[in-house]
């Protein structure tokens, strides 16, 4: 057992918010997922105060290293959420962590205030970093704007408050710092990149019904580590950490690099159970694997010469 933010978790490898929907795989896969649900914890998708439709299709656009993703926050909307998903997500046999936005402080107060004394949560994500809504401020751009928010929203819950923290901006670390320092318990980085695609058939046009859209998967590994180690070199609370993890390799890296848990998101879309493989990968490799850090190495047998 591991814990992170006072909440116990069977192992480091948890969802990416708005990868995988727990309520569809229960449909497709039965209670067989709540037997051998792949992920510590499961982090649901973003929520909003209102209903909304999302972005025009196409959402997708598959790269050589990953994909671009222009989906658009579709949701129920809070009422909509209390009403049909959150009951069904506080059967799965792990803590919830409810991922919420606003396009304004007062929308994330109360999203905040009506999920935080709700039995069934156990923390809440601030997501301050979707790259695919034109409407509202980008919050987690700008340290000011993040540090005003949790002003807002700290004295509304007692729950753990993690902050999903966006690359697309001058210093993810100095927008992490001003979380912690505004109440934050845990950040979490990175979302998607901004990026985009050309339509094949029409010169100048975006494929992407959104235009741009968020860039995940492998292509944004070495982006991921890098901003984590940089955010962990400038706070103290807990990261979780995530970008194109597809292995316990993956995984290990980034806990190495300054993360408590790590999330897996992309993977997911090829193999639904990629949390569990990574996981029991992860436990595998261990600690540190010893090689090149100066401990010593087991004799190696030597090549036999021919002749
Ligand atoms: O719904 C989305 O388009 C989306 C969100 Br809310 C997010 O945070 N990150 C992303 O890549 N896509």
């Amino acid at each position: 057992m591991i814990s992170f933010c006072g909440i116990e978790l069977r192992h480091p490898i948890v969802n990416a918010s708005g990868t995988f929907d727990a309520i569809a795989a229960r449909r497709a896969f039965g209670d067989a997922l709540l037997a051998e649900f792949p992920f510590a914890a499961f982090v649901s998708k973003t929520v909003t105060l209102a209903p909304r439709q999302g972005n025009p299709p196409p959402r997708l656009w598959e790269l050589g290293a990953g994909m671009i993703n222009s989906i658009g926050l579709p949701n129920k909307g809070l009422e909509g959420y209390l009403a049909h998903d959150l009951p069904q997500l506080a059967e799965l046999p792990v803590p919830l962590i409810v991922n919420v936005m606003g396009s304004a402080a007062e929308d994330v107060v109360r999203l905040v205030e009506a999920f935080g004394d709700r039995d069934e949560v156990a923390a809440l994500e601030l997501n301050v970093s979707c790259p695919n809504v034109k409407t509202g401020l980008l919050m987690g751009a700008d340290p000011g704007e993040t540090a005003a928010l949790l002003d807002a929203v700290r004295p509304h819950t007692r729950k753990p408050v993690i902050v999903k923290l966006t690359p697309n901006c001058a210093s993810p670390a100095a927008v992490a710092a001003a979380a912690e320092q505004h109440g934050a318990d845990a950040v979490s980085l990175i979302n998607t990149l901004r990026g985009m695609a050309m339509h094949p058939r029409r010169p100048g046009e975006p494929w992407l019904g959104g235009g741009t859209g968020g860039v995940s998967g492998p292509a944004v590994r070495a982006v991921a580590l890098a901003q984590v180690r940089e955010v962990r070199e400038r706070v103290r609370i807990p990261i979780v950490g995530m970008g194109g993890v597809q292995s316990g390799r993956h995984a290990r890296d980034l806990l190495d690099a300054g993360a408590d848990l790590v999330a897996v998101g992309t993977e997911t879309f090829r193999d639904p159970l990629a949390g569990a493989r990574i996981a029991a990968e992860l436990l595998r490799i261990g600690a540190n694997s010893g090689m090149f850090t100066g401990a010593p190495q087991p004799a190696r047998p030597r090549i036999a010469q021919g002749g």
